[in-house]
């Protein structure tokens, strides 16, 4: 696991050696004899605010591959409590706080970095601890806490244990990188700039089925090869997704948002709820997952929550009403964030439910920074589709958050033409979108060929289907974000 190129808010360096037996063995040179060599590096980054906080730990090892870990650490203040942790299991008694391993990250090489954090609580005071251990023994380097305000900018130079970030795409910076922090103006996204962009990328498949999927080459080639701005990370709700297992599924799109981000890229996070149709029946889990992730990710500039993503069966107003009770448990959180709101018939904006945009038109939801989902696959959905995309594209900020090159049940042959047809409008209209779905399923929408995930070549002659070849053509052409 890479790194993430800049700690953000306030950092900590702990660079210490774990002696096995004494510390003082291990400082500058390493032990003479078979004693196994050991050591780490932590950092430890926290964004606060009144009486919580999100807190980012990378733990390095430079020692000799263990496997299984435990950090400990004590809070300095006794108000401090640890919530809800990712990608360890966490526990407190008193002040003192314990991360174990968990299954998916226990082996760490010589080398390697992991990353895992929490949610918490403070009262009086929220210091970051002074004093880690790893494996019982303390990390006892120099650390010379620094607490600038909440405002000032991240480092500019990686800590000195930190290995370069993840090398920018050909033509220079990333698409998080240019653009930054989205809001939405007008019908438009725009950047930090204020300038409207269309971001175009993909769609996992549904992250319970095809996680293999999704792995450093996988993620590399999506970034640089296919040069996308984008990753959907789709967690179905039902269908043995985030239903089965809520800290599991949150943690691993935690883990998803910071691959994006390591390569420069946006996380689009999918409540890929499809069956049942009406998003109400998930309320409360949305309502407890989008808590987790806005508070876990709100430092982030390149995160954007999908809501809802094909409500069906249900009523505008009933979709309204839902997005208008989760969108405020996001905003709690990360005020700042762009949220995209499924529409009625599959979000087809009504169409497929015989209806038309003017009811989200004429009934918007009541809340800003938001823009309304329309999806459409390719070789289903044509000429009446696209031309009440266009119509409903002069009055609301829409985001093609999910389409495919083939027929609506993901499956069949690319309809070249369809989806040329549909690709040449939304780069006019410049609607971000994602294409379903980077994956090697056998079925005609899967960019990957079937196997593809069980190797480690994600690039060149040999990986792509119709529709991936399609797809990635239309990717990878230069984006020309606007700079000022
Ligand atoms: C489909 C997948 C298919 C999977 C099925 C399960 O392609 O492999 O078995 O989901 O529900 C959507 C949905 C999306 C569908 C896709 C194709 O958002 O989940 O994926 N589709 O049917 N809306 C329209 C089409």
């Amino acid at each position: 696991m890479k790194l993430p190129a800049r700690p953000s808010r306030r950092t900590l360096l702990m660079a210490g050696a774990v002696g096995a037996l004494t510390v003082a063995a291990s400082a500058a040179v390493p032990p003479a004899d078979a004693q196994a060599a050991t050591g780490c590096a932590v950092t430890y980054t926290t964004s606060s605010w009144t009486g919580g906080f999100t807190a980012n730990i990378t733990i390095k090892n430079l020692g000799d591959a263990v496997d299984g870990w435990t950090l400990g650490f004590a809070f300095p203040d006794a108000g401090q409590r640890v919530g809800q942790g990712w990608s360890a299991t966490w526990s407190q008694t008193g002040a003192a706080v314990t991360a174990r391993s968990v299954s998916w990250n226990g082996a760490l090489a010589t080398g390697a970095s992991t990353s895992i954090g929490f949610n918490g609580t403070w009262t009086a005071a929220n210091p970051a601890p002074t004093a880690f251990t790893l494996n019982g023994t303390a990390c006892t380097g120099a650390t010379t806490p620094t607490t600038p305000p909440p405002t000032t900018p991240p480092p500019t130079t990686p800590p000195p244990t930190t290995p370069p970030p993840t090398t920018p795409p050909p033509g220079g910076q990333t698409p998080v990188a240019i653009n930054g922090q989205l809001r939405v103006c007008g019908v438009n996204l725009c950047n930090q700039y204020g300038r409207p962009i269309q971001l175009r990328g993909m769609s996992t498949h549904g992250i319970q089925w095809f996680a293999r999927c999704y792995n450093d080459a996988s993620l590399d080639a999506l970034a640089d090869d296919w040069r996308a701005d984008l990753l959907r990370i789709a967690m179905y709700v039902q269908e043995d997704g985030y239903e089965t297992d809520p800290a599991g599924f949150t943690n691993r799109v935690n883990a998803l948002v910071d691959e994006a981000e390591q390569r420069g890229m946006y996380a689009l996070i999918d409540f890929h709820t499809l069956t049942p149709g009406d998003p109400t029946y998930n309320l409360d889990r949305a309502k407890t997952f989008f808590a987790a992730v806005s508070a876990r990710n709100a430092a982030k500039k390149n995160v954007i929550y999908e809501i809802a993503n094909e409500p069906n069966g249900v009523s505008w107003a009933t979709i309204k009403s839902y997005a208008e009770q989760v969108i405020p448990v996001i905003r709690a959180n990360d005020p700042d964030a762009v949220v995209v709101i499924g529409t009625r018939g599959w979000s087809s904006l009504g169409v497929s439910d015989g209806s038309n945009a003017d009811e989200v038109i004429n009934n918007p939801v009541n809340a800003a920074n938001v823009m309304y989902t329309f999806h459409f696959y390719a070789a289903s959905h044509r000429d009446n589709y696209r031309a009440e995309v266009e119509r409903a594209a002069a009055r609301l900020p829409l985001f093609v958050t999910e389409f495919g090159t083939v027929d609506y049940t993901g499956d069949g042959g690319v309809d070249v033409a369809s989806s040329n047809a549909w690709i040449d409008l939304l780069d006019r209209l410049k609607i971000s979108y994602a294409n379903w779905t980077y994956s090697d399923k056998a079925e005609g929408s899967a960019a990957l060929r079937p196997g593809t995930c069980a190797g480690s070549t994600y690039t060149g002659p040999g990986v792509l289907t119709e529709s991936g070849a399609l797809i990635r053509d239309r990717i990878r052409t230069p984006d020309n974000f606007p700079t000022a």
